[in-house]
């Protein structure tokens, strides 16, 4: 049963059972569950107030996000079950663990009395998923709290502590007993309790509030903010005008493509956890130290990011200069934090506290993970990974940042490939969210599990990839790249094509990202490309920069000029280049449209997403979608390639990369047997995720 009642001392403590956040889901019959039981106790005589409570570890994680890709009409049966509890003639108190997040705390609200742990987080985070608090939070919480404040919850999606929470007058008491134990002493010591609806009070001052936060909001992809400023204005009027406008704001939210591509990358980054055949993360062993063999750039990030979590790691660093470097980089960021507030200097000094930096492999003997991340060379690799197979503690996973490399050859260095993993950090490896976790032909399933494990415990995404050149995430940004330069020859400039890639959305548009990452990088690979596929030329623009010396930010030039080091200018003399490159191959300069820039780059991505999916180098869509939304600016608000594959329609996407196939480099749009297939069966991309 998804919901329980008990009556003790004529109270009826209502428990929502409905594992494992205890969602308030229509198709699970919470919802209605919990209308009946709330109706019933209503009318027993023999109960003078009602206590609501959650199982396990939480009160609520909010509304089912599954319900809102079925019938938005049945959201309000939620909408009565609140209304009714509200309404209630008897008190009813909620008394909140774990947490109570959207519609979890709208539930909490329309309660009279709220009680929280003093562990636990509240908060109205549904902005992120692309909607609006929809069960009555706009109208009660501004009509609870001051509306600044309320508006600030709302448009942050922040969680706050359960101090905060009665701070601002969210709550009436932070609390140290479980939940029913709070709720119960809660009615006897200030009991009796009377009903004290939210719904009858007057939100004062919303609209100067409202007008002025709609002044300062920033034009996105995401439509949700300027809904909830409406919404919250209406609850300066009577509440069930403002709850019928917010049901109407929140059902045109659901169906929008920015909610949706959000809701997709929710359970997306939840379904890349799972592996078939896996043990869950959670049984794997938990990482206690850490160590990084390399002190370059890559290496001090991924330490402080092992620090960030509060784990204590070992830098190995053979050459004393670098090893200084990597320990003044560690330090300069932990002090940055430190002044910008985000970190106190006691914290910092403890994350201090637990790096070693050393000079000699042998101080990684008691790590239980160890990643590898010098030059990407084979012979530097092979180099470590046979001295780490003599050193490392029996069962210790051994993981490389490799992101070109053939893993299994690493591996096969090693008497224990089963324990070799690749963990492909992105750079600055602190600040990016995405981990590649790349799989090898002999990985243990335990130390992928605790890779998974590791990657989760530092806070960030983890995407599992099966080995091949370039994974998931740089082998689907050639195909970018290559349309990016055809582009440039078939008559666009480097400012149009990244003014167009970015207008749709992506962070920063393809040859700005090639010359903030060092353009040199990419000349390398199409060296190796030219030699491995030469059936698959990238156009020569590239390397006619590069062969100026133009490698991007780095050398103050590449597409453009940086004269600040970091802004991009337009440069005449590379746009001259691109015009004369383009006479050198005879090509008839045209104008190419913006939307023409973001399609090739994005048929180009999906086409070899689906490719990658089929050779079974992700395990489903929404992996590659995760990859692209936490590694390579992405927005979250469009899902990532696969999604967009779907909202345009395979057989649209499939007709499209013929068009363009027709045109010029046909051997660069042969679509993947996979769209072919879904397309002509009439099936979606999406479907695989399952
Ligand atoms: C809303 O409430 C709208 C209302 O205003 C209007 C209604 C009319 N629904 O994150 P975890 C699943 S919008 C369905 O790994 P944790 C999740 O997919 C909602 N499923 O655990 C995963 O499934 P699986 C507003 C949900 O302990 C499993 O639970 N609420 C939901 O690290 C475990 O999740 C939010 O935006 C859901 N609402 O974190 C809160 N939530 O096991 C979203 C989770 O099959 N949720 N699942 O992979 C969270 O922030 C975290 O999940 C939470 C738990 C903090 C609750």
């Amino acid at each position: 049963m998804p919901i329980r009642q008990v009556v003790t001392d004529r109270v009826a403590v209502i428990t929502l059972s409905h594992p494992p956040v205890n969602a308030l889901s229509i198709d699970g019959g919470v919802v209605a569950a919990l209308g009946e039981t709330v109706a019933a106790a209503q009318a027993d005589p023999t109960v003078s107030a009602l206590v609501i409570v959650g199982d396990g570890r939480m009160f609520c994680g909010g509304a089912d996000i599954m319900d809102f890709d079925r019938d938005l009409a049945a959201l309000d049966t939620v909408r009565d079950v609140l209304n009714r509890i509200e309404a209630s003639a008897k008190p009813v108190v909620a008394s909140i663990h774990g947490v109570a997040l959207g519609g979890g705390l709208e539930l909490a609200l329309a309660c009279h009395y709220r009680l929280a742990h003093r562990d636990s987080r509240l908060g109205l985070p549904e902005v992120s998923l692309g909607l609006l608090p929809g069960s009555g939070g706009t109208q009660r919480l501004p009509r609870l709290i001051d509306p600044s404040t309320a508006i600030e919850l709302m448009l942050s999606g922040r969680r706050i502590t359960a101090a905060q929470a009665l701070e601002v007058g969210l709550i009436d008491a932070v609390t140290e007993q479980a939940p029913i134990d709070a709720a119960l002493d809660f009615i006897r010591t200030h009991g009796p309790l009377a009903p004290r609806p939210i719904g009858r009070l007057t939100a004062d001052g919303v609209a100067a509030v409202v007008e002025e936060q709609r002044a300062t909001l920033r034009q996105g992809l995401n439509p949700a903010p300027a809904h909830i400023l409406t919404c919250v204005a209406a609850a300066a009027g009577p509440l069930d005008e403002g709850l019928a406008l917010e049901a109407r704001l929140f059902a045109e939210l659901a169906g929008s493509e920015a909610s949706r591509g959000l809701r997709h990358a929710f359970l997306g980054q939840r379904l890349a956890g799972r592996i078939p055949g896996l043990p869950a993360a959670t049984s794997a062993a938990k990482i206690g130290a850490a160590a990084v063999i390399g002190g370059g750039l890559m290496g001090a990030g991924i330490a402080l990011a092992v620090l960030d979590a509060d784990l204590p790691v070992v830098v190995v660093e053979p050459n004393e200069a670098a090893r200084g470097r990597a320990g003044a980089k560690i330090r300069d960021t932990l002090a940055r934090s430190v002044q910008k507030g985000r970190l106190t200097e006691a914290a910092a000094e403890a994350r201090l506290g637990r790096l070693t930096l050393a000079g000699d492999i042998s101080s990684v003997a008691d790590a239980d993970l160890i990643i590898e991340a010098v030059f990407e060379d084979m012979d530097a690799k092979r180099q470590v990974f046979t001295a780490l197979d003599a050193i490392a503690r029996p069962g210790a996973i051994l993981a490389s940042n490799t992101s070109t490399l053939d893993l299994d050859a690493v591996a096969a260095c090693t008497s224990r490939p089963g324990d070799v993993v690749g963990l492909h950090f992105f750079s600055p490896a602190n600040i990016m969210k995405l981990v590649e976790i790349v799989r090898g032909a002999k990985t243990d399933p335990a130390v992928l599990a605790a890779a998974l494990g590791f990657v989760k415990q530092i806070g960030k995404v983890g995407v599992v990839a099966s080995v091949c050149d370039g994974f998931i995430g740089n082998r689907i940004f050639e195909e970018y790249l290559r349309q990016a330069y055809f582009l440039l020859e078939d008559g666009a400039l480097p400012r149009q094509i990244d003014n167009a890639m970015e207008a749709w959305g992506m962070a920063m548009g393809p040859l700005r990202t090639m010359d903030m990452a060092g353009q040199d990088i990419g000349w390398n690979i199409r060296k190796r490309r030219a030699v491995e596929q030469p059936d698959r030329p990238y156009s020569r623009i590239p390397d006619l920069i590069c062969e100026m010396g133009r490698f991007g930010q780095k050398t103050g030039s590449g597409y453009y000029q940086y004269p600040d080091g970091r802004t991009p200018v337009d440069d005449p003399v590379i746009n001259q280049l691109i015009l004369d490159h383009s006479a050198e191959l005879g090509i008839q300069r045209r104008d190419i449209s913006d939307l023409e820039i973001v399609e090739r780059c994005l048929l180009a991505m999906i086409n070899e997403g689906a490719r990658i999916v089929s050779e079974g180098v992700a395990y489903r869509p929404s992996d590659v979608d995760i990859i692209y939304l936490n590694g390579y600016g992405f927005p979250a608000e469009r899902g990532g390639p696969m999604f967009q594959g779907d909202q345009m329609g395979l057989q649209t996407v499939l007709t499209k990369i013929r068009f363009y196939q027709d045109q010029r480099h046909g051997w660069a749009w042969e679509p993947a047997a996979l769209l072919v297939d879904l397309a002509e069966s009439d099936r979606r991309l999406g479907a695989l995720n399952a």
